[in-house]
This record gives C-alpha cells, sequence and structure tokens, in this order.
C-alpha cells in the first residue's frame, strides 16, 4: 500500500510541477508551492485510482483528476489552519503557511490553489470530452462550497463548546471532510458517462469513506503524538469540538469506524475481485496513525 501511495504521490507531484512550471511565475506561486509540495498522503487520489480501477479508466487521466482534488484539498488545509478557524502552526511536519507567509498571502495562496482546480480540469492536458469536464466542474464547485466543505466548515467551527447531536455531527463531517471524497468516487462513474442512479451510489459511498477518514482522524488527535502526526495533536478536547469520539467515547467510535468500513466493503461485493485494492485503502486509512 505504502509503494502504491509513494507512486501516486510522485506522480501527481510531477504533473502538478509541470503544470505550474508552464504558468507564468508569480511571487504567490512559491507560496501555493510551499502549500501543495511535498504535499500529505494523496489518499484521495489513491480513491480515484481505486475506483477507476472498476471502470477501466486511464491511469494518466485520474491522476491529473488527482491533482485537481489535491489543489483544493491543501487549499482547505491552507485556510483550515488560520488563526480565524483552527489556528494551527504545524502542518504536514513543517511551519503552516501563514506562519510562514503571513495571513493574507496564506488566504491568497489558498484561493489561487481553489481556482487552480478548475483550471487543470479544463486544461488540454486532460483527454476527456468537454461536456465530461463541464459535468466534473459541476460536481466539485458543488462538493466545495456552501453544500460541501466550506458550509462542513463553517459547522464545525459553530459546534465548538456545544452539545450537538449525532446525527448533526454526521452531517457537518461528512460535508467538511466526506463531499470531496464523494467527488473522487463519482469521477470514474462520471467519466464513463454512467446514469444519476450510479453516480448517486457513487456519491454515498464516498461519504461514508470520508466519515470513515474523518473518525479515523479524530482517533489520531486523541491518541497520536505530533511527532507522528506531523500536525498538532490532542486539540479537538481543548477547543472542545464536536466529535464522534466526544459523543460516544472512544471505545465506541472505532467500533462505529468498523461497522461502516464493513457497510461500504458490502456495498462494493458486486465489484468482485477488482475491489480489493479500495478495500485495502479503507484498511489503510482505518489503521493509519498520521
Ligand atoms: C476548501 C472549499 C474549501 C473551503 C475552505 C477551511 C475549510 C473551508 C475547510 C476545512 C476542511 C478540512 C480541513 C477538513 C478536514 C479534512 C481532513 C481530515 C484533512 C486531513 O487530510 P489528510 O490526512 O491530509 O489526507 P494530508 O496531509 O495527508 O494530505
Amino acid at each position: 500500500m505504502q509503494n502504491k501511495l509513494i507512486k501516486i504521490a510522485n506522480d501527481t507531484n510531477s504533473f502538478l510541477k509541470r503544470f505550474i512550471k508552464n504558468q507564468k511565475k508569480t511571487k504567490l506561486v512559491s507560496v501555493m508551492n510551499y502549500g501543495l509540495f511535498p504535499g500529505g498522503k494523496k489518499i484521495r487520489s489513491k480513491i480515484i485510482i481505486d475506483i477507476g480501477y472498476l471502470f477501466k479508466i486511464d491511469y494518466k487521466t485520474l491522476i491529473i483528476v488527482g491533482a485537481a482534488v489535491e489543489c483544493i484539498h491543501a487549499y482547505s488545509l491552507i485556510h483550515d489552519d488560520l488563526p480565524c478557524m483552527d489556528n494551527d502552526d504545524l502542518r504536514r511536519g513543517k511551519p503552516s503557511t501563514h506562519i510562514k507567509f503571513g495571513e493574507a498571502t496564506a488566504v491568497l495562496a489558498g484561493n489561487s490553489l481553489l481556482t487552480m482546480a478548475f483550471e487543470i480540469l479544463t486544461s488540454e492536458s486532460l483527454k476527456i470530452s468537454e461536456n465530461k469536464k463541464v459535468n466534473l466542474i459541476k460536481k466539485l464547485s458543488k462538493c466545495s462550497g456552501h453544500l460541501g466543505i466550506a458550509g462542513g466548515q463553517y459547522l464545525d467551527l459553530s459546534f465548538e463548546k456545544k452539545k450537538i447531536s449525532k446525527n448533526k455531527i454526521i452531517d457537518m463531517e461528512i460535508k467538511k471532510t466526506g463531499k470531496l471524497f464523494s467527488f473522487c468516487c463519482m469521477v470514474p462513474a462520471i467519466i464513463k458517462d454512467k446514469n444519476m442512479k450510479e453516480i448517486k451510489f457513487f456519491e454515498k459511498i464516498g461519504a461514508k469513506i470520508g466519515l470513515l477518514f474523518q473518525i479515523a482522524d479524530d482517533l489520531i488527535d486523541y491518541k497520536s503524538t505530533t511527532k507522528k502526526a506531523g500536525k498538532k495533536t490532542g486539540k479537538d478536547k481543548k477547543k472542545g469540538k464536536a466529535t464522534l469520539i466526544s459523543l460516544l467515547g472512544y471505545e465506541n467510535a472505532i467500533k462505529y469506524s468498523n461497522k461502516i468500513k464493513s457497510d461500504i466493503v458490502s456495498d462494493l461485493d458486486k465489484y468482485g475481485s477488482k475491489s480489493k485494492n479500495i478495500n485495502e485503502t479503507l484498511n489503510y486509512i482505518l489503521n493509519r496513525n498520521k
């Protein structure tokens, strides 16, 4: 698994470096590079590749769409670390972007990464029809805005230090984290021109993967160390974050995440042995320590 992630990370970063090199150099681009490279685990790209494998989609196409997703993800992390959001000074084992370059510059680099995602999806290097590009952009923009990541982040901040129900926590986590995973899971079905029903099926799989991912992330915050995680841990409790661990307790949150994992595995059972790659990724998500 680790070797596969390293290959995907190398291929994604090579694409992104080439893409940025072909643009005019600006001061802001070096700040964007700081947020993007070497980057994180590339788990979202791995999921695009795994689901793409179910439909035999060309690897390069999937890497390019994954690169766009990684830009949105890097943007969300830069903004998430700002003092007005989660106020974290360490990210991916190095000072957060605003610590290194200042808040205003970090905001602008984040915004520029957001728009770069859409530049990538419209670029000529992505060899799919214009119609499919529009469909990908439609979904990605919806997953990123008030119905998705930004809306989920708003709920996350507004839930701090309040008693929040399980359903509301799940809704917030599916928006904040799950929507980008939903997009990743829908990409292959969109590229293969599948019908709405099948696209919706993958959207739901992505929401479950996102929830699983967020619970694992909360478990890392709860039990791991800053050194291992490359970001500050033990923050959720201090900030009074509404998480499934704070509501259900550590053991029950683990039980719940195992149940979500088995649900996803049985949802994908119909793809037979082709689903072994995505199943391997689910195990990685649950057992990772960073
Ligand atoms: C990005 C549209 C948009 C809006 C910004 C700040 C914000 C609004 C949203 C924050 C979303 C956020 C940070 C969700 C948490 C997701 C999460 C668990 C991130 C960690 O992902 P990993 O572990 O990170 O994949 P690496 O470093 O490995 O890439």
